[in-house]
């Protein structure tokens, strides 16, 4: 299998029947499936950074960096290119080889777009892989990220579309799917992926995977559980009724089904780690999770720590995945 030839046919109805498989026949499919595509007990490292916090005009529901939100959350402005590089430096000695560029942004203006370039082009210069993402982008925006070297855009579809107008009303699903499509027609690598947790139903990512693995597959698919922040609306939902609170087996499960209906992507275990016991992470490995993000903190909130990481992948004899161009990874995988 190419990444040509990657089924994109799936049905809700199958996807369905992976999710209803026995817990242990689903990770036996999902260990088979990631073992022929990806080699095995290697995790990716990428690093976050937040260049824009705060002040976003969107209402997303699970987001602390909406002004809709009530968090007390600091908006700052874009940061200097300076600083950001400085940061990029410090995640590769760390390990990392991905570099991830968030804004609060509902899309980039005009007068942020040299700044950003130049971020673009300074990490690549470092040898690190780079990842934007920015909010919704023309497609012209696309090009000129494309022609600073950009690898990866992160636009998430977040939830089914079904469930979309519940968890944002400021843009729509076929807003996100715009952008996707203008990224991946300037020739940048896709990640887009969404949360699970936010009291959606089994239905509703079942809905969310079948997008995903009927487009183009991304590249990378980060699947976040909701960190719940006080102050926004899911936060303040999910406090009031706990049981809304994702079961850690349907997140892993959630995670195997990712990685059988889209076999080369790069799925990532992303926001929530922090909170996750350290078997569930062991079990989203098995079930196909091959990147993580490092570091203290993701964008605002805080994530598992180097410490904690580099224990756990000696538990569990997990090694940094070196870093390879895609064209590479590509030429070397047998699936
Ligand atoms: N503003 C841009 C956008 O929305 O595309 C980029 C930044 S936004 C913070 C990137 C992604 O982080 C969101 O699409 C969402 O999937 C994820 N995210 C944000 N807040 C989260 C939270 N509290 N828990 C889990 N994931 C979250
Ligand atoms: C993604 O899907 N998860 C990352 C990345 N893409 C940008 C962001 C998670 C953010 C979690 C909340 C925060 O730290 O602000
Ligand atoms: Fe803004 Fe992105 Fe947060 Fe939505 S997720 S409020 S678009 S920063």
């Amino acid at each position: 299998m190419t990444a040509a030839t990657a089924r994109t046919d799936w049905t809700r109805e199958e996807i369905a029947a992976l999710f209803d498989l026995p817990f242990s026949d689903l990770m036996f499919e999902a260990q088979t499936v990631h073992r022929a595509c990806h080699p095995r007990n290697e995790v990716q490292l990428s690093t976050l950074l937040s260049i824009k916090t705060g002040g976003c005009v969107e209402d997303c529901g699970y987001c602390n960096q909406s002004v809709h939100a009530e968090t007390g959350l600091k908006a700052e402005k874009l940061m200097d290119v300076r600083a950001v590089l400085q940061s990029a430096a410090q995640a590769k000695d760390a390990g990392s080889g991905r570099f991830c560029m968030g804004a609060a942004w509902r899309s980039p203006k005009a007068r942020d777009m040299p700044a950003i370039v130049e971020m673009v082009k300074g990490v690549r210069a470092m040898g690190l892989e780079t990842c934007m993402t920015l909010g919704m982008l023309t497609a012209e925006q696309s090009q000129q990220l494309a022609e600073a070297g950009l690898d990866y855009y992160n636009h998430n579809i977040d939830t089914s579309p079904e469930n979309y107008a519940n968890v944002i009303t400021t843009r729509s699903f076929e807003d996100r799917i715009e952008t996707l499509e203008n990224v991946r027609a300037a020739g940048i690598n896709v990640c887009c992926g969404g949360i699970v947790g936010m009291g959606e139903t089994r239905e509703d990512r079942i809905g969310f995977l079948h997008v995903l693995a009927t487009m183009p597959h991304p590249e990378s698919v980060p699947i976040n559980a909701l960190v719940p922040v006080k102050g926004t609306a899911l936060g303040d939902m999910l406090a009031d009724t706990p049981l809304a609170k994702i079961d850690e087996i349907e997140f892993v499960r959630t995670v195997a089904v990712a990685r059988i209906v889209m076999p080369q992507s790069m799925v990532r275990l992303s926001a929530g780690r922090e909170s996750m016991s350290e078997a569930c992470q062991a079990l989203c490995f098995m079930a196909g999770a091959n990147s993580i993000f490092t570091g203290d903190r993701l964008l605002t909130t805080p994530n598992a720590g180097d410490n904690a990481d580099a224990a756990l992948f000696a538990k569990l004899g997990v090694n940094a995945m070196q870093v390879a161009p895609q064209s590479v990874r590509e030429e070397s995988l047998c699936c």
